[in-house]
């Protein structure tokens, strides 16, 4: 009788220092502050359905978008998705939570050759989700001819009949990249004539699209465009007469990732969401849904395995699978310090005209 009465009383003392701890509490919501289009809805009912959590998916059209969201004071986001040099922006302003990698058991399905890049080295704050390429599309059917540049869509042939991302630093990149310079020049008077050279571009454009720019290109509207990989391998999905190609003058290769902002409410459910994506089966989700390019092996092996032609089809187009002579012309963009502001005020300068 006496070890029984000790024995509860252990028992109430360790859950009362778990409570204090914090331990015992496990978070049920979990807020996704996410890129449009790019996690798969079944991917979050299943995890929530495994882990009783529910997910609130908020949606953003831009790293620089999310980062002055958050800059601003935005707080209550668990997760985020920022591209390379933005996880660099944020560990260099501390927005970022280290991560607890003792949660994170599926880290060694990806890939190695995209964990522990220059941008987070260790993965001390960040976890790859998907990577890819921006880069220009077409419909061989429509064009006057086919474009191997990106100073082929300046030809008034082109008139209205191009969609590109409404995305400064890669707008403001290839236009540096078409005069020569270096995509994350710091140069003003640099900057100056790449905005001046993307005005020239103006009357060709049709619009201005981030989420669904693939929309414009199945339809016929636009003939051609900057794209991400995942936007092109979906038009390329609804028409085979889409390419996409590595211009020239050069193109983007970036890395997107999950990453958990600083204060965040439900680190917990964060990290158990991390390990979730990372998951061979959720991840292939993705990929089925936005075919951007999986840095998960474990994910594509399985692919592979339970479904070989998806796995062909993935391999075959320079959407998800970039051929060597695509990667050899395409470089990242990086952290342009206080030139941000400069390249922020010449986008909007731009916009407005
Ligand atoms: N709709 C999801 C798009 C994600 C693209 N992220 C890459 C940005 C590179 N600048």
């Amino acid at each position: 009788m006496k070890k029984i009465r000790v024995l509860c009383i252990l028992i109430l003392a360790m859950s009362m220092i778990l409570t204090a701890c914090g331990g015992a509490k496990k978070s049920t919501t979990l807020n996704l502050y996410a890129w449009s289009d790019y996690v798969p809805q079944q991917l979050l009912d299943d995890f929530s359905t495994k882990y009783g959590i529910t997910v609130n998916y908020d949606t953003y059209e831009s790293n620089e978008e999310m980062l002055a969201k958050l800059q601003a004071g935005a707080s209550g986001y668990d997760v985020i998705i920022p591209s390379d040099y933005t996880v660099a922006i944020m560990i260099k302003q501390e927005m970022l939570e280290p991560l607890d990698m003792s949660q994170i058991t599926n880290f060694g399905n990806l890939d190695t050759r995209f964990t522990n890049r220059d941008y987070d080295p260790g993965n001390k704050y960040s976890i790859p989700y998907q990577w890819g390429t921006s880069a220009l599309v077409y419909d061989k059917t429509l064009v006057p001819s086919e474009p191997k540049n990106w100073t082929d869509l300046w030809d008034p042939a082109y008139k209205g009949r191009l969609v590109m991302l409404d995305d400064e630093r890669e707008l403001m990149g290839m236009a540096l990249q078409v005069l020569g310079f270096d995509k994350n020049s710091t140069n003003t008077i640099e900057l100056n004539q790449a905005e001046a050279k993307l005005v020239e571009l103006k009357p060709n454009i049709l619009t201005f699209d981030s989420s669904t720019p693939e929309n414009t290109i199945i339809n016929g509207e636009a003939w051609a465009g900057l794209v991400y990989n995942g936007n092109a391998s979906l038009a390329y999905q609804s028409d085979p007469n889409v390419v996409y190609i590595c211009p020239t003058e050069g193109c983007t290769i970036w890395f997107d990732n999950l990453a958990i902002p600083k204060g965040a409410p439900h680190k917990d459910a964060a990290l158990q969401f991390m390990n979730w994506v990372l998951d061979p089966q959720q991840s292939v989700l993705i990929t089925m849904e936005f075919p951007y390019s999986n840095p998960n092996k474990a994910a594509l092996d399985y692919l592979k395995a339970n479904d070989p032609t998806t796995y062909e089809s993935y391999m075959a187009f320079s959407g998800t699978n970039p051929p060597d002579t695509f990667l050899a012309n395409a470089t990242p963009i990086k952290d342009v310090g206080d030139a941000t502001t400069l390249y922020d005020n010449l986008w909007t300068d731009f916009k407005s005209r």
